[in-house]
């Protein structure tokens, strides 16, 4: 998939924060320089929210069952600038440990499922996050402000809509997750 037109923005996206996503696999790194783990998005969410069909939607790989109930895929942006994707649904799993940002998948129809994990990111961990609400083809019932406060959601935290099965829209919601991240550590540096 290196050179598909869907990860465009994903790339200037990257590229707007040259040196923050770095080193990549095949990149020479200086013997001065310290090790910077590869660029790593959580995929997360309930039981049944699309989190496997989310990772394969976007990988260059078939999503990989690295362990039961955790899914492994890869977005090659650049020959030296690749996102690592993990899919759980446990929270605080090892994987989160040093992860750009991660994805909430949320199904409305079962919003309690997903009340753990926000609280997890919200409480107890520095990683940034957003919220997609996904399994929303026949409609939703309610409007994403009202599913805001049903998830008592942080303001400052993008909520959208997606449809997992379409690497487009997953797309989306990795570059509003990216975004987000940059966005945030602008407003507080350090
Ligand atoms: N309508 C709709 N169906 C979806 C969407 N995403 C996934 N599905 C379907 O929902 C089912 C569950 O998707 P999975 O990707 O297996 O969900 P999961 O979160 O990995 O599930 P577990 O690993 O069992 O917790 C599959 O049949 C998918 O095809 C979506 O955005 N909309
Ligand atoms: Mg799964």
């Amino acid at each position: 998939m290196v050179g598909t037109p869907i990860f465009d923005e994903l790339r200037n996206l990257f590229a707007t924060s040259p040196g923050r996503f770095g080193p990549q696999p095949g990149a020479q790194s200086g013997s001065l320089k310290a090790a910077t783990p590869p660029t790593k998005i959580i995929i997360t969410g309930g039981p049944r929210t699309g989190k496997t069909t989310f990772v394969g939607s976007v990988s260059d790989t078939h999503p990989i069952a690295v362990e039961a109930a955790t899914d492994f895929g890869r977005i090659t942006l650049h020959a030296d600038l690749v996102v690592y994707l993990f899919g759980t649904s446990q929270p605080g799993h090892q994987a989160f440990t040093g992860a750009l940002g991660a994805v909430v998948l949320v199904d409305p129809r079962r919003i309690e499922d997903a009340f753990t994990m926000i609280n997890y990111f919200e409480n107890s961990s520095g990683v940034p996050f957003i919220v997609a609400v996904t399994m929303v083809d026949g409609g939703l019932d309610h409007d994403l402000d009202e599913l805001r406060d049903a998830l008592a959601l942080d303001p400052q935290v993008p909520l959208m809509t997606c449809d997992a099965r379409d690497p487009r829209s997953a797309t989306a919601v990795l570059q509003q997750l990216i975004s987000h991240t940059l966005n945030r550590n602008a407003s507080n540096p350090g």
